[in-house]
Protein backbone atom coordinates (compact mmCIF):
# COMPACT_ATOMS: atom_id res chain seq x y z
CA UNK A 1 0.00 0.00 0.00
CA UNK A 2 1.56 3.11 -0.56
CA UNK A 3 2.11 5.78 2.23
CA UNK A 4 1.84 9.63 2.22
CA UNK A 5 5.65 11.03 2.34
CA UNK A 6 4.92 13.15 5.69
CA UNK A 7 1.94 12.56 7.71
CA UNK A 8 -1.38 13.50 6.57
CA UNK A 9 -3.06 16.22 8.79
CA UNK A 10 -6.36 16.43 9.83
CA UNK A 11 -8.08 18.99 11.19
CA UNK A 12 -10.83 18.00 13.15
CA UNK A 13 -13.01 18.71 16.76
CA UNK A 14 -13.01 16.26 19.38
CA UNK A 15 -17.03 15.53 19.24
CA UNK A 16 -17.25 15.89 15.64
CA UNK A 17 -18.66 12.64 14.40
CA UNK A 18 -17.96 14.00 10.39
CA UNK A 19 -14.14 14.47 12.00
CA UNK A 20 -14.17 11.33 13.72
CA UNK A 21 -15.20 9.66 10.53
CA UNK A 22 -12.13 10.48 8.73
CA UNK A 23 -9.71 9.69 11.92
CA UNK A 24 -11.73 5.92 11.61
CA UNK A 25 -10.69 5.61 8.13
CA UNK A 26 -6.79 6.55 8.75
CA UNK A 27 -6.27 4.78 11.42
CA UNK A 28 -8.14 1.56 9.67
CA UNK A 29 -5.88 2.44 6.42
CA UNK A 30 -2.75 2.54 8.87
CA UNK A 31 -1.67 6.04 7.70
CA UNK A 32 0.38 8.40 9.75
CA UNK A 33 -1.60 11.53 10.46
CA UNK A 34 -1.11 14.76 12.41
CA UNK A 35 -4.41 15.79 14.30
CA UNK A 36 -5.32 19.74 14.57
CA UNK A 37 -8.00 20.64 16.75
CA UNK A 38 -9.79 23.72 15.47
CA UNK A 39 -11.41 25.78 18.08
CA UNK A 40 -15.32 25.81 17.02
CA UNK A 41 -16.67 26.75 20.24
CA UNK A 42 -13.88 30.31 19.92
CA UNK A 43 -15.42 30.52 16.04
CA UNK A 44 -11.83 29.15 14.40
CA UNK A 45 -13.56 27.25 11.75
CA UNK A 46 -14.78 30.91 10.14
CA UNK A 47 -11.69 32.85 10.16
CA UNK A 48 -10.40 33.37 6.31
CA UNK A 49 -7.67 31.15 7.05
CA UNK A 50 -9.71 27.99 7.61
CA UNK A 51 -12.01 29.01 4.91
CA UNK A 52 -9.48 28.55 2.74
CA UNK A 53 -9.39 24.98 3.72
CA UNK A 54 -12.49 24.30 4.03
CA UNK A 55 -15.13 26.96 2.12
CA UNK A 56 -17.89 25.95 3.86
CA UNK A 57 -16.28 26.73 7.35
CA UNK A 58 -16.72 23.00 8.53
CA UNK A 59 -14.25 20.30 10.00
CA UNK A 60 -13.12 17.96 8.89
CA UNK A 61 -10.47 18.79 6.33
CA UNK A 62 -6.64 16.88 5.74
CA UNK A 63 -3.55 18.63 3.71
CA UNK A 64 -1.91 15.23 2.09
CA UNK A 65 1.04 17.02 0.74
CA UNK A 66 -0.33 19.33 -2.19
CA UNK A 67 -3.65 18.23 -1.86
CA UNK A 68 -5.65 20.12 0.25
CA UNK A 69 -9.96 19.07 0.51
CA UNK A 70 -12.72 19.50 2.77
CA UNK A 71 -16.09 17.08 3.34
CA UNK A 72 -15.83 13.98 4.95
CA UNK A 73 -17.07 12.04 2.34
CA UNK A 74 -14.94 13.11 -0.34
CA UNK A 75 -12.18 12.80 2.36
CA UNK A 76 -13.21 8.71 2.22
CA UNK A 77 -13.31 8.81 -1.34
CA UNK A 78 -9.61 10.63 -1.67
CA UNK A 79 -7.76 8.26 0.49
CA UNK A 80 -9.65 5.22 -0.72
CA UNK A 81 -8.84 6.12 -4.05
CA UNK A 82 -5.14 6.86 -3.44
CA UNK A 83 -4.06 4.52 -0.71
CA UNK A 84 -6.11 1.46 -0.94
CA UNK A 85 -4.85 -0.17 -4.14
CA UNK A 86 -6.74 -3.47 -3.96
CA UNK A 87 -10.09 -1.58 -4.24
CA UNK A 88 -11.55 -2.92 -1.03
CA UNK A 89 -13.11 -0.12 0.37
CA UNK A 90 -14.21 1.55 -2.68
CA UNK A 91 -14.69 -1.31 -5.22
CA UNK A 92 -14.32 -0.35 -8.73
CA UNK A 93 -17.04 -2.12 -10.04
CA UNK A 94 -19.49 -0.08 -11.34
CA UNK A 95 -22.22 -1.64 -9.47
CA UNK A 96 -20.38 -2.33 -6.17
CA UNK A 97 -19.48 1.58 -6.05
CA UNK A 98 -22.94 2.69 -6.53
CA UNK A 99 -24.20 0.83 -3.76
CA UNK A 100 -21.32 2.31 -1.69
CA UNK A 101 -22.43 5.66 -3.05
CA UNK A 102 -25.72 5.09 -2.23
CA UNK A 103 -25.01 4.96 1.42
CA UNK A 104 -22.35 8.13 1.76
CA UNK A 105 -25.99 9.85 0.02
CA UNK A 106 -27.88 8.20 3.18
CA UNK A 107 -24.79 9.48 5.61
CA UNK A 108 -24.89 13.13 4.32
CA UNK A 109 -28.95 13.31 4.04
CA UNK A 110 -31.17 11.09 6.34
CA UNK A 111 -28.19 10.07 8.92
CA UNK A 112 -27.02 13.76 9.12
CA UNK A 113 -30.41 15.13 9.43
CA UNK A 114 -31.78 12.72 11.65
CA UNK A 115 -29.62 11.11 14.14
CA UNK A 116 -26.57 13.59 13.91
CA UNK A 117 -29.22 16.90 13.95
CA UNK A 118 -30.74 14.94 17.13
CA UNK A 119 -27.62 14.54 19.02
CA UNK A 120 -26.53 18.65 18.22
CA UNK A 121 -29.95 19.40 20.37
CA UNK A 122 -28.80 17.27 22.64
CA UNK A 123 -25.15 18.12 23.22
CA UNK A 124 -24.81 21.32 21.61
CA UNK A 125 -27.94 22.87 22.74
CA UNK A 126 -28.60 23.81 18.67
CA UNK A 127 -31.90 25.02 17.54
CA UNK A 128 -33.34 22.57 15.93
CA UNK A 129 -36.53 20.27 15.76
CA UNK A 130 -35.50 17.31 17.91
CA UNK A 131 -39.21 16.12 17.10
CA UNK A 132 -38.31 16.00 13.21
CA UNK A 133 -34.68 14.74 13.43
CA UNK A 134 -36.01 12.05 15.83
CA UNK A 135 -38.52 11.14 12.78
CA UNK A 136 -35.81 11.10 10.55
CA UNK A 137 -33.57 8.73 12.39
CA UNK A 138 -36.60 6.38 12.61
CA UNK A 139 -37.06 6.19 9.05
CA UNK A 140 -33.69 5.72 8.22
CA UNK A 141 -32.94 3.11 10.85
CA UNK A 142 -36.37 1.35 9.55
CA UNK A 143 -34.57 0.79 6.30
CA UNK A 144 -30.98 -0.09 7.49
CA UNK A 145 -31.98 -2.51 10.01
CA UNK A 146 -34.52 -4.30 6.89
CA UNK A 147 -30.97 -4.21 5.27
CA UNK A 148 -28.89 -5.22 7.46
CA UNK A 149 -30.86 -8.52 8.43
CA UNK A 150 -28.45 -10.69 5.80
CA UNK A 151 -25.33 -10.04 7.92
CA UNK A 152 -22.16 -8.06 6.30
CA UNK A 153 -22.00 -4.39 5.61
CA UNK A 154 -23.85 -2.01 4.04
CA UNK A 155 -22.38 -2.72 0.59
CA UNK A 156 -21.97 -6.15 0.75
CA UNK A 157 -19.89 -8.82 2.80
CA UNK A 158 -16.69 -6.82 3.35
CA UNK A 159 -16.36 -3.40 4.94
CA UNK A 160 -16.11 -0.45 2.82
CA UNK A 161 -15.94 3.53 2.91
CA UNK A 162 -19.86 3.36 2.68
CA UNK A 163 -20.02 1.26 6.53
CA UNK A 164 -16.92 3.97 7.98
CA UNK A 165 -19.23 6.79 6.62
CA UNK A 166 -22.54 5.66 8.76
CA UNK A 167 -20.62 4.22 11.40
CA UNK A 168 -20.07 7.38 13.96
CA UNK A 169 -23.15 9.09 14.00
CA UNK A 170 -25.37 5.69 14.58
CA UNK A 171 -22.96 4.55 17.49
CA UNK A 172 -23.61 7.91 19.45
CA UNK A 173 -27.42 8.36 18.08
CA UNK A 174 -28.19 7.45 21.57
CA UNK A 175 -26.53 10.46 22.89
CA UNK A 176 -29.01 12.81 20.27
CA UNK A 177 -32.12 10.61 22.23
CA UNK A 178 -32.16 7.91 19.57
CA UNK A 179 -32.05 4.66 21.42
CA UNK A 180 -31.03 1.69 19.31
CA UNK A 181 -32.32 -1.30 21.43
CA UNK A 182 -35.27 -1.98 18.72
CA UNK A 183 -32.63 -2.55 16.21
CA UNK A 184 -30.52 -5.59 17.07
CA UNK A 185 -29.17 -6.08 13.51
CA UNK A 186 -27.98 -2.40 13.16
CA UNK A 187 -26.25 -3.03 16.93
CA UNK A 188 -24.50 -6.32 15.49
CA UNK A 189 -23.17 -4.50 12.59
CA UNK A 190 -21.73 -1.45 14.91
CA UNK A 191 -19.41 -4.32 16.46
CA UNK A 192 -18.61 -6.11 13.38
CA UNK A 193 -16.89 -2.31 12.89
CA UNK A 194 -15.49 -1.90 16.09
CA UNK A 195 -13.88 -5.52 15.79
CA UNK A 196 -11.73 -4.29 12.47
CA UNK A 197 -7.63 -4.07 13.35
CA UNK A 198 -7.30 -0.09 13.65
CA UNK A 199 -10.35 0.68 14.61
CA UNK A 200 -10.67 3.41 17.36
CA UNK A 201 -13.75 4.83 19.46
CA UNK A 202 -15.48 8.08 18.88
CA UNK A 203 -15.40 10.33 21.81
CA UNK A 204 -18.51 10.07 24.27
CA UNK A 205 -20.73 12.70 26.00
CA UNK A 206 -22.18 13.00 29.30
CA UNK A 207 -25.73 13.07 27.14
CA UNK A 208 -27.03 9.85 27.21
CA UNK A 209 -30.40 8.14 26.42
N1 LIG B 1 -20.76 17.76 4.80
C1 LIG B 1 -19.77 18.01 5.81
C2 LIG B 1 -20.45 18.34 7.12
C3 LIG B 1 -19.42 18.64 8.22
C4 LIG B 1 -20.05 19.26 9.44
O1 LIG B 1 -21.28 19.38 9.58
N2 LIG B 1 -19.17 19.67 10.36
C5 LIG B 1 -19.62 20.32 11.56
C6 LIG B 1 -19.03 19.64 12.78
S1 LIG B 1 -19.62 17.98 12.91
C7 LIG B 1 -19.13 21.76 11.54
O2 LIG B 1 -17.99 22.02 11.22
N3 LIG B 1 -20.03 22.67 11.89
C8 LIG B 1 -19.74 24.05 11.93
C9 LIG B 1 -20.57 24.84 10.95
O3 LIG B 1 -21.26 24.26 10.11
O4 LIG B 1 -20.49 26.06 11.04
C10 LIG B 1 -18.85 16.83 5.95
O5 LIG B 1 -19.28 15.70 5.67
O6 LIG B 1 -17.68 17.00 6.31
Amino acid sequence: MPVPAQPIRLYRFGLSGHSHRVELFLSLLGLPFEAIDVDLPGGEHKTPTFLARSPFGQVPAIEDGEVALADSNAILVYLAGRYDEAGRWLPRDPLAAAEVQRWLSVAAGFLAYGPAAARLVTVFKAQLDHERAKAIAARLYGVMEAHLARGGFLAGPQPTIADIANYTYTAVAPEGGVSLQDYPNIRAWLSRIETLPGFVPMRRTAVAA
